[in-house]
């Protein structure tokens, strides 16, 4: 799958904005349309849009709906329904012909809808969605429902996370044609750097029957032709003195595909945008074009106030405006694969992105055979969507999962081997909660560790937290010898709150800790990084620990800085590694 764009052979219109929207209240049929109990906005969740409680943690069945109107003068293309993403659990019926199914909720699905849309009448598009986390979804959710219960009982909704699980339609909806005859499918991008040159390959596969395949780039003025195998296409090119993307000049080519037929008419045209630069892992460094690069930045969540997990461009601006005032210079799409817009943004602004799927907190008491094969469908998912975007510089296979357990050893094998065989351009890492003694992180190319010092263990104590850090890490190194990147750090602070001396929750407190696990990581030469928990405060299930949310926030969830925003940006404006 591609991403949609209108181009000299492509239209593309969007289902954007207020549909229809009914909770599934009784086992009516919603499939040819329904009364509305209330309207919707797409792209948005629908959890926090209305003021009954009811609507908010609404996780069954829930139903949407619009019509659109077909142009004439596309009666000859093909056309294709596209989702960029539905949470959790999607069926798409359109005039009441069932189009098909996704599960999991983060990315991309699409339909062919050339026979059963209509260009004489409306066209009635119905989308059932339900959200209900189990054993087998990732992310998982319900525990307490399984036969032994859960140890995560005791937050409402129910959820071994601490993020919102909201749902709905939270990206956009799209609508784009291509020619019948023969069109592009899907295209990988793999660079190769030669001193200071490169080799650009791309492959790809072909719908339809093409006689030709062009691939031209537009900086290079280089014409290749592809070679056409089956429904399958290989084409190469040279850069010479290729421009290098990084952090500081995120350099971007484009390769335009011309598919033709045997006459030499342009069937088809899509122009994919690619990054030239290389990323590895050595002992105790990330290289980016053969330099060490320190990390600093933070986890993050799609979440805004309203909208929750819905795409807004100006947040997404917003929230690299602050990430470059800042001086981060990467973040983790915790705990779930981001926007693809938010990711194109990352590849022309220059950060980096750590690229998670929605594995967040499996927990192998209750998983089972579903779980993993839903866990590696979402990772070749997440995998096939971002492998173009040069920002994105690692996978994260998982977020703490149970991985002191024996079990977790042949699930992490699975998923690490399929990584790598999806994509060897790029290291990988899995997301530890259990220090020195996780079993799984033989198969990853960095420890990537989250910590909590002086929040959930050794409260109010700096100086002890900063010695409990410094020997967790000793004892890793000393397990994994490997580089170690701490993904998760912080403290609950509330904006506003002070205290002298600092004590929990205030942003003395926030700023003493954090600035002093910082100086104990940049004391050990094998730390990479340092990722703050978390970039903006974000909304949480109901739990006696969250006051309104998860307050570990060095922003407030409206993007307003907390103290320790100004200690972070002082010392993130020199980089930890001059070279
Ligand atoms: C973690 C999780 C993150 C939580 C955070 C916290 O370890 O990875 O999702 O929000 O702790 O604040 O408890």
């Amino acid at each position: 799958m591609i991403y949609p764009k209108q181009t000299t052979t492509r239209s593309l219109f969007d289902l954007n904005g207020i549909w229809d929207f009914s909770r599934e209240l009784d086992a009516g049929d919603y499939t040819q349309g329904f009364k509305a109990e209330k309207q919707v906005a797409v792209p948005s969740s629908y959890n926090d849009l209305y003021t009954e409680e009811v609507f908010r943690t609404w996780d069954k069945g829930v139903w949407y709906t619009r019509s659109f109107t077909m142009p004439r003068l596309l009666r000859e293309e093909r056309i294709v329904l596209r989702f960029a993403s539905a949470s959790y659990r999607a069926a798409v019926y359109l005039n009441g012909v069932r189009l098909g199914d996704h599960e999991t909720g983060y990315t991309p699905f699409e339909f062919d809808i050339t026979d059963c849309v209509s260009f004489d009448q409306e066209n009635r598009l119905c989308v059932r969605l339900d959200n209900l986390l189990s054993a087998e979804t990732i992310p998982m959710g319900n525990l307490q429902n399984q036969p032994e219960p859960g140890q995560f009982a005791g937050q409402y909704p129910d959820t071994p996370f601490d993020f919102f699980p909201y749902g709905g339609i939270q990206r956009p909806v799209s609508i784009y044609t291509t020619s019948k005859v023969a069109w592009l499918e899907s295209v990988v991008v793999e660079t190769l750097v030669n001193g200071a040159d490169a080799e650009v390959k791309l492959a790809g596969t072909l719908g339809g029957t093409a006689a030709k395949v062009v691939i031209e780039c537009e900086e290079t003025g280089t014409r290749t032709e592809a070679e056409i195998a089956g429904d399958r296409f290989s084409g190469a090119f040279a850069v010479s003195d290729a421009r290098l993307w990084d952090v500081k000049q995120p350099e971007l080519y484009h390769a335009r595909i011309q598919i033709l037929d045997a006459s030499g008419a342009l069937l088809d045209e899509y122009t994919q945008r690619f990054g030239i630069r290389t990323v590895e892992v050595t002992k105790n460094r990330v290289l980016l074009n053969g330099k060490p690069v320190y990390l600093q930045g933070f986890g993050r969540h799609e979440d805004f106030p309203v909208i929750g997990k819905g795409l807004n461009h100006s947040v997404n601006i917003r929230d690299h405006e602050i990430l470059h005032w800042i001086h981060a210079n990467s973040y983790r799409t915790t705990h779930y694969p981001y926007s693809e817009e938010l990711i194109q943004l990352a590849d022309e602004q220059g950060l980096l992105i750590i690229g998670e799927t929605p594995a967040v907190s499996i927990n192998f008491d209750y998983v089972n055979q579903n779980t993993l094969k839903n866990h590696k469908q979402v990772l070749a998912e997440l995998i096939e969507r971002d492998r173009n975007n040069p920002s994105v510089i690692m996978w994260s296979v998982a977020n703490e999962a149970t991985t002191d357990r024996e079990v977790a050893v042949s699930y992490f094998k699975e998923l690490s081997e399929l990584a790598r065989s999806m994509d060897a351009t790029r290291p990988i890492t899995m997301v530890t909660c259990k220090a020195e003694k996780d079993l799984v992180m033989d198969f990853f190319d960095v420890v990537s560790v989250n910590l909590y010092p002086g929040w959930y263990h050794l409260p109010g104590q700096v100086a002890e937290a900063k010695e409990d850090l410094r020997d967790t890490l000793e004892k890793m190194h000393n397990a994994f010898q490997k580089p170690i990147l701490i993904t998760e750090f912080g403290a609950d602070t509330i904006a506003g709150l002070h205290s002298l001396p600092a004590e929990q929750w205030s942003e003395e407190y926030q700023t003493e800790l954090v600035m002093g696990l910082i100086e104990v990581m940049r004391d050990l030469d094998y730390v990479v990084g340092e990722h703050l928990w978390n970039f903006a405060d974000f909304r949480t299930a109901q739990n006696f620990a969250r006051v309104g949310g998860n307050k570990k926030g060095v922003f407030t969830r409206e993007r307003q800085p907390k103290m320790l925003a100004h200690f972070l940006k002082k010392m993130w404006a020199t980089p930890r590694y001059t070279s």
